[in-house]
């Protein structure tokens, strides 16, 4: 039966123009890091709710991570959280991961859960906070160093909740110096990515609230700062595809934070809302992918796809293997579109027939396509099936209830 549905499904690419073969590749090619905090216990302002068999430690989270790769093969790194995931040996906690076939990925500093960043961290109007949030940052690069990680990525829950509260400017410049400062203890291999959002927790204003602020920083620290793109951090009905391929056209686009919204910063499972903006995110990533400048093929490569989710009532693995494969599917349906054709419709001003060129990849069953990329990589046609058959489950059980939250 997935013969021949696989069959068919070459049948109609092939008539379509799309090497399939190509397409195969970049699929195995695609890597998605999974961040530690998507595994542990997480809420609302309402409530936490406990889970049973949740990780204790940063080491189980990393084991759960590792089922969540062995099943889909496509999350080989894992995000960490400082000091969430404090641990007092790193070089302990990048062999562990390595043992499970798993690499350290982006180091997250948290500048937001102290008392003393009430009203701000690196924007605080008192230096003596200021020096301890910049001090956490360097913190954060040293670690980096020593498991090895690229990214650093930053999100800041700086801001204010009334007209007046602050000085806008003077934390503008506040916030420069403490990513300079940052900047410059930096390896040459590290990057930092800076991510925004325009509310939350600030109400008012927020530091680092959009695309353009985030830009303008990393222009002015230098080629290893970039943006990162947290789908659920803009306003209801912003174009992030449009941002995507902007910040792709300047170089710097860094990575993302894939979740999905409804409302808020919802972080909800990615593809659970609304699969055809991610489609079309990936639609300006493989329209770049090709571009005749090597500087954007580049950009294109070395962008960090990663999840940043909560789940607060569902069952954290399972949650996570649903997230990467939305993704996958995702990816798989834009790498069907046939750019040659929409260029043509574009070239003779043909709106319906350029829509049309994008919407049809969107509309392929990929099932059968996913199903033969796994079985030549050795890996379950369904992971979540297997996951759910396997003993993991009932195995985590007896960690009981009460493990890392944040
Ligand atoms: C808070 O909005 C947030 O969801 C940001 O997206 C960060 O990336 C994440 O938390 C982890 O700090
Ligand atoms: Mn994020
Ligand atoms: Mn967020």
């Amino acid at each position: 039966m997935t013969d021949r549905a696989y069959a068919l499904f070459e049948e109609q690419q092939k008539a379509r123009g799309i090497d399939l073969e190509q397409v195969k590749q970049k699929l195995k090619g695609l890597k998605i890091e999974t961040p530690s905090w998507g595994y542990g216990d997480s809420g609302t302002r309402f409530k936490v709710f406990q889970q049973t068999g949740v990780p204790r430690n940063p080491f189980e989270k990393f084991e759960d991570a590792a089922q969540v790769h062995r099943l889909t093969g496509l999350c080989p790194s894992v995000a960490i959280h400082i000091p969430w995931d404090k641990v007092d040996d790193y070089g302990k906690l990048k062999s562990h991961a390595e043992s499970l076939g798993l690499q350290i990925g982006a180091v997250n500093p948290n500048l937001f859960q102290e008392e003393e960043y009430m009203l701000g961290s690196v924007t605080n109007a008192d230096p003596v906070i200021r020096r301890k949030a910049t001090d956490h940052l360097l913190e954060c690069v040293d670690i980096a160093k020593e498991t090895g990680s690229r990214d650093l990525s930053l999100w800041f829950a700086d801001g204010t909740n009334y007209p007046g509260q602050g000085d806008i400017r003077k934390r503008k410049a506040w916030m420069l110096e403490a990513l300079t400062e940052m900047y410059k203890a930096m390896t040459p291999q590290m990057r930092m990515l800076i991510e925004y959002k325009f509310f939350e927790p600030a109400f008012y204003h927020t530091d680092l609230a959009d695309w353009g602020m985030a830009y303008n920083y990393a222009l002015k620290l230098g080629p290893q700062a970039e943006v990162l793109v947290d789908t659920g951090h803009h306003a209801q009905g912003t174009n992030v595809e449009h941002i995507v391929a902007y910040l792709i056209d300047e170089k710097k686009l860094g990575g993302f934070h894939f979740n999905s919204r409804k409302y808020a910063d919802d972080d909800l499972i990615v593809g659970a809302i609304n699969p055809y903006e991610l489609f079309l995110i990936f639609y300006q990533i493989l329209n770049a992918a090709n571009d005749s400048d090597s500087e954007i093929r580049q950009t294109v490569d070395q962008i960090a796809y990663m999840i940043d989710q909560s789940h607060n009532i569902e069952q954290k693995i399972p949650a996570m293997i649903r997230s990467v494969l939305n993704v996958q599917t995702q990816y798989a349906k834009a790498l069907l579109i046939n750019h040659a054709e929409v260029e043509e419709a574009q070239q003779r001003g043909d709106v319906l027939g350029a829509e049309d060129a994008v919407r049809r990849a969107f509309e392929f069953d990929v099932t059968p396509l996913l199903h033969a990329i796994r079985e030549e990589q050795g890996l379950p046609v369904d992971p979540m099936k297997a996951y759910l058959d396997s003993s993991y489950p009932k195995d985590i059980l007896a960690r009981g209830k009460g493990g890392a939250s944040w």
